[in-house]
């Protein structure tokens, strides 16, 4: 969505891409875009990533899988001629500042339906002069999550023919992002990404997980093994925990690493081989990623019980008197002390690994709403264990997850 698009101010010096959600160059529609404006006015292009120390309940885990992800981007950006810049601090603090001292004349972002991310945007849309347009692209979804509906879908049945309808038009090739031709009498200063990690105010004992490279590369070298090795594996045996056959990709999609759009072009190139077990893929990484987003976007209540749909309300009502066999306390489940071990096992390999096998995910996320005294403190503790120990927390992914299961 844009405001005033091609009035870039005749004598600014560059265009920004304030990076968020999408954190990779390429493949990436809203980099994409700030280049092709970067080019028509003959300007330098900047990244600009805002460093929050304390994001949601994020700990070092997930931050030090995103700072690994952004020196790549920074790396990335050198070779292409493309300044990058980490600022620290909320985006309405510190963007007005770089926009007025070097002269910018334009600002592209990405979409996140959070409300933090969404009052984000807002704040800098306040701060910014007036004439400098600014300008947001989903390039999280493969069709972007407003035209792929105008209102909170009901379930993956009702949005799936509106999403099929307009593949075509979005799952296209990308372009590449190229080395950039306009230079910048702004030069960004190489990043302290030491420093960076000191200055967070997170909790540091949920410690990095092994399993997981961060950044692009590792992102793409996951999803070319997935095709390799386990998506022939994935229609029949994706709902059981014991065999390998996930694409195991959720980390580097969250922050961006990797789009769900290049998953999908590499997933197609095997459906003559594997159709059933691609078009699932397709089905998850599509539809039930775009039903997750419209969820949250249309939803104001997405991360409470107020969001549920009136029949999940009707019923949490009816059973919220029933006698409770178990009830446990959060340092209970974050501890894996309940009577349940194949619930524990979940959350042990959560808070070790970082992630649950999508199938268990259901189950651990049930348990937790019969073991605890009411549904609002339940959704609560679900919520505040996968934004702490999951890779993929603070995601729109969970949020829904939570009411779909
Ligand atoms: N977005 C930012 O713009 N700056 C941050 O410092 C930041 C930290 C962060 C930590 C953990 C996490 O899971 C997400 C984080 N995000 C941050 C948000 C991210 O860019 C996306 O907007 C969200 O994941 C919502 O989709």
């Amino acid at each position: 969505m844009m405001s005033k698009a091609d009035e870039v101010p005749a004598e600014c010096d560059g265009i920004v891409y304030w990076m968020c959600r999408d954190q990779r160059v390429q493949d990436n529609w809203a980099m994409l875009f700030a280049q092709r404006l970067a080019l028509k006015n003959k300007v330098s292009l900047h990244v600009a990533f805002c460093l929050i120390p304390k994001f949601l309940d994020a700990t070092i885990r997930q931050y030090h899988f995103m700072l690994k992800g952004l020196e790549e981007v920074e790396n990335e950006c050198q070779k292409l001629g493309i300044e990058f810049h980490l600022l620290h601090g909320e985006a309405k603090d510190v963007l007005p500042k770089i926009i007025e001292e070097h002269h910018i004349g334009g600002l592209v972002t990405d979409f996140s339906p959070l409300r933090l991310p969404q009052e984000m945007l807002k704040d800098v849309k306040e701060t910014i002069p007036k004439n400098i347009p600014m300008c947001k692209v989903d390039a999280h979804n493969i069709v972007p999550c407003w035209l792929a509906s105008d209102k909170q879908e009901y379930s993956a049945k009702t949005i799936r023919r509106k999403i099929q309808d307009k593949l075509p038009d979005f799952l296209t090739k990308f372009p590449p992002v190229a080395k950039h031709s306009h230079e910048s009498k702004y030069k960004a200063k190489l990043v302290d990404w030491t420093a960076a990690e000191k200055s967070l105010e997170v909790d540091r004992t949920v410690k990095p997980v092994e399993w997981a490279t961060p950044g692009t590369h590792a992102g793409l070298d996951t999803l070319n093994q997935f095709c390799l090795k386990r998506l022939r594996k994935y229609a029949t045996q994706r709902n059981n925990p014991n065999a390998k056959s996930l694409s195991n990709l959720s980390p580097w999609l969250h922050f961006g690493q990797i789009s769900a759009q290049r998953c999908v072009l590499e997933v197609k190139r095997y459906r003559k081989q594997f159709k059933d077990a691609a078009d699932d893929f397709i089905e998850e990484a599509v539809v039930r990623c775009e039903l997750s987003d419209n969820y949250c976007f249309y939803q104001k209540n997405y991360d409470c019980v107020e969001g549920a749909y009136n029949w999940a309300i009707t019923t949490l009502n009816d059973h919220k008197k029933d006698t409770r066999q178990y009830l446990y306390s959060r340092e209970a489940f974050i501890e894996a002390q309940t009577h349940d071990d194949l619930w524990n096992s979940a959350q042990i390999q959560l808070v070790t690994e970082g992630k649950i096998h999508g199938f268990m995910r259901m189950y651990w996320a049930k348990k937790i709403l019969e073991w605890t005294a009411t549904p609002e403190e339940a959704l609560e503790t679900a919520i505040y264990l996968n934004d702490r120990y999951s890779l993929d927390g603070c995601d729109p992914n969970g949020y829904a997850g939570k009411f779909f299961t």
